[in-house]
């Protein structure tokens, strides 16, 4: 006889209040529920899947017990919350995340009061869980701050900055570390070695003798869980003295897909009398589907997918990614040069450097989550004679900008930046955009920044890079493919702060720093084409700036336009500095910056992205046809 299938749950759990009216019997169907349903979302949408998978029966119990959204809850990162945001009246949505208009890969406080805290760059979770906990601590509201945070994320000196602070918040703050073995690559350092001795440490205590050696400290609730059952304590034990000594009450190993013991454990959590309390959960990356708990990166982050075979929409092939082309540059030139290194902070694959440490081994380090010491163990290798490449995407190098100048700069050491995913970034969104490191590095004494205009040009940077020695250097280059040109047989060494030019007109000079340059020669077409003759340079350098070659152009052209994939602050300040301050624009000559817009800009498809930012080519058509209708005295003249 065939069981009549159970009526779906999830169909009646719009919010975390609904999910409360269910018996705990039934939270194990709608954890199954509500993973299908992230699977199929994620299917058709991409994003990250292996992450969300591992917590959906966290996500669930998590809710269940505590008083969400009074109780502000945190998802460090935030790509594993798309459970999450199924269960908190955003289901109906859950297939626009990441594209343009839809809902954001990441927590977002304007989308929804169930995220309390915009999340995307790791391990602030604790911090913001604290700054919660605290508020309502001063201002006598009930709610308590809970900080979702995994293994990788707990390898950042931030996360260890807010522990160390969390006593003043007792009971009222709450961290789970949700430990699933994982970074996005397997997690490094002796911090991943712990986590993994208490897992296996074998000490497990049934709850009746947990109650009465807890009972000092977590009075009364565990007793009362204790009376229920010992089953769901199973691999509950004393241990996590590294958070002890952090003022922490260490909970656990306990299994995080269990729902018989996440429910009962949180319960106790909840209403334990003192904390702050740290409850070690462990979970599988991918859990509860297949292709993604067999693939090596528990599909961290996937294309659209098939949801019964598991296969990938394949990328369209075509040149290779930017991160490649350095990865392998890099190798390459360390097969002559042994005091090349490469450093990434937690993301191999990302950087490149994975192909770097495939041949090199000894001397590629992975740090974990960790930009800050990234750079500084770089400034002490090259203060020790070594050429350290620091591979780290251009938004995870603002958290390392004090190290970059005190560190780096001021010492004058040649670190080479190797910045990834500068410019704009597509569905990741605003939080992952590399939009200021032209600014904030261009602006240092001592550094030198370029940015190649392919991924030929790339393979010269990175030679050019590992010969200076000079001081600090630094290329930024964007995600994505090349542009499909040839790659050089034998990298070039470019003279340092000199541009090149493209293409020779008079009247218009494109000045464009990075991969621009193909929207700039596009415009350049259509401005010949309008009878209006355009030169394109492309400057190669943002610093030092080759002022012979802009002072050149300057002079010979009626108007002169900076373009690069930065914010304000970067090329175009610099050259508009430098015209400025050498007279150059008391004559009249007509300067425009073509950058990205002073917003943080959406996650969208990119083409969208750069018609919002104004940097394809028409839009440099149409600033250079503005221009010339301006007339001295920068009243825009009607059109002929
Ligand atoms: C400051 C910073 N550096 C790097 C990243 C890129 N990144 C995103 S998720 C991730 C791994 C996180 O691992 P973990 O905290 O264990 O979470 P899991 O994905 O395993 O659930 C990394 C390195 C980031 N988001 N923030």
């Amino acid at each position: 006889m065939s069981e009549t299938p159970a009526t779906p749950l999830l169909d009646s759990v719009e919010y975390p209040s609904d999910l409360r009216k269910l018996r705990p019997d039934q939270l194990r169907q709608l954890a199954d529920e509500l993973r299908a349903e992230m699977i199929s979302a994620v299917g058709s949408t991409g994003g990250h899947l292996g992450s969300g998978l591992g917590v959906v029966e966290l996500t669930v119990a998590l809710h269940y017990v505590f008083n969400t959204p009074e109780d502000r809850l945190v998802w460090d990162v935030g790509h594993q919350a798309y459970p999450h945001k199924i269960i908190t009246g955003r289901r109906s949505r859950i297939r626009t995340l990441r594209q343009g208009g839809g809902l954001s890969g990441f927590t977002k406080r304007s989308e929804s009061e169930y995220d309390p805290f915009g999340t995307a760059h790791s391990s602030t979770s604790i911090s913001a869980a604290l700054g919660f906990a605290i508020a309502n601590k001063l201002n006598g509201n009930p709610g308590k701050g809970i900080a979702v945070i995994g293994d990788g994320a707990m390898s950042a000196g931030m996360a260890y900055e807010a522990m160390n602070n969390a006593e003043a918040a007792g009971n009222r703050l709450v961290v789970i570390l949700n430990d699933n073995d994982m970074s996005i690559a397997p997690p490094v350092g002796g911090l991943s070695g712990y986590l993994a001795r208490l897992v296996s440490s074998g000490q497990f205590l049934g709850l009746r003798e947990l109650a009465r050696k807890f009972a000092r400290k977590l009075p009364a609730p565990l007793h009362k869980a204790a009376r229920k059952t010992d089953e769901y304590a199973r691999g509950m034990a004393m241990g996590g003295t590294l958070f002890e000594e952090l003022g922490f009450y260490y909970v656990g190993p306990i299994d995080g897909h269990d729902l018989h013991q996440l429910v009962p454990v949180l319960e106790n959590v909840r209403d334990a009398a003192e904390g702050p309390i740290l409850v070690h959960v462990v979970t599988q990356k991918g859990k509860g589907y297949a292709p993604a708990e067999q693939a090596a990166d528990k599909y961290h982050g996937v294309q659209k997918f098939d949801v019964i075979t598991g296969e990938q929409k394949k990328s369209a092939g075509g040149p290779p990614a930017y991160q490649n082309v350095f990865g392998e540059t890099l190798a390459k030139l360390a097969e002559s040069d042994k005091r090349i290194c490469a450093i990434t902070a937690a993301m191999p694959s990302g950087t490149g450097v994975d192909k770097f440490a495939q041949a090199h081994p000894e001397r590629a380090f992975d740090v974990g989550i960790a930009e800050q010491h990234a750079v500084t163990f770089a400034a002490g290798l090259a203060a020790q004679g070594m050429r350290p490449f620091a591979a780290i995407y251009s938004t995870f190098l603002q958290r390392a900008f004090d190290q970059v100048v005190h560190d780096v700069a001021i010492q004058n050491l040649p670190v080479r930046f190797a910045i990834d995913r500068a410019g704009l970034v597509g569905a990741d969104g605003c939080t992952h955009a590399g939009s200021f490191d032209i600014t904030y590095l261009a602006t240092l004494p001592n550094m030198v920044v370029m940015s190649p205009a392919d991924e030929a040009e790339l393979v010269h940077m990175t030679y050019t890079a590992a010969e200076y020695d000079a001081g600090p250097i630094a290329f930024r280059y964007p995600r994505g493919n090349g542009v499909g040109v040839p790659l050089p047989e034998t990298p070039e060494l470019l003279e340092i702060g000199k541009g090149r030019i493209v293409k020779q007109g008079g009247k218009i000079a494109l000045l464009s720093l990075g991969t621009r340059l193909a929207e700039a020669m596009k415009a350049a077409d259509a401005l010949e084409a309008k009878g209006l003759s355009t030169t394109v340079a492309d400057l190669r350098f943002a610093k030092p700036l080759d002022t012979e070659l802009i002072e050149k152009l300057m002079r010979t052209h009626e108007v002169v336009v900076t373009i690069e994939e930065g914010a304000i602050g970067g090329l175009g300040a610099h050259v508009l500095t430098h015209a400025s301050d050498t007279g150059l624009t008391d004559a009249g000559l007509k300067i425009r910056t073509k950058r990205l817009p002073d917003i943080f800009q959406d996650h969208d498809d990119p083409a969208k992205q750069y018609d919002e930012a104004g940097l394809n080519a028409p839009h440099i058509v149409d600033t250079v046809l503005k221009a010339l209708r301006h007339n001295s005295t920068g009243v825009e003249e009607a059109r002929a």
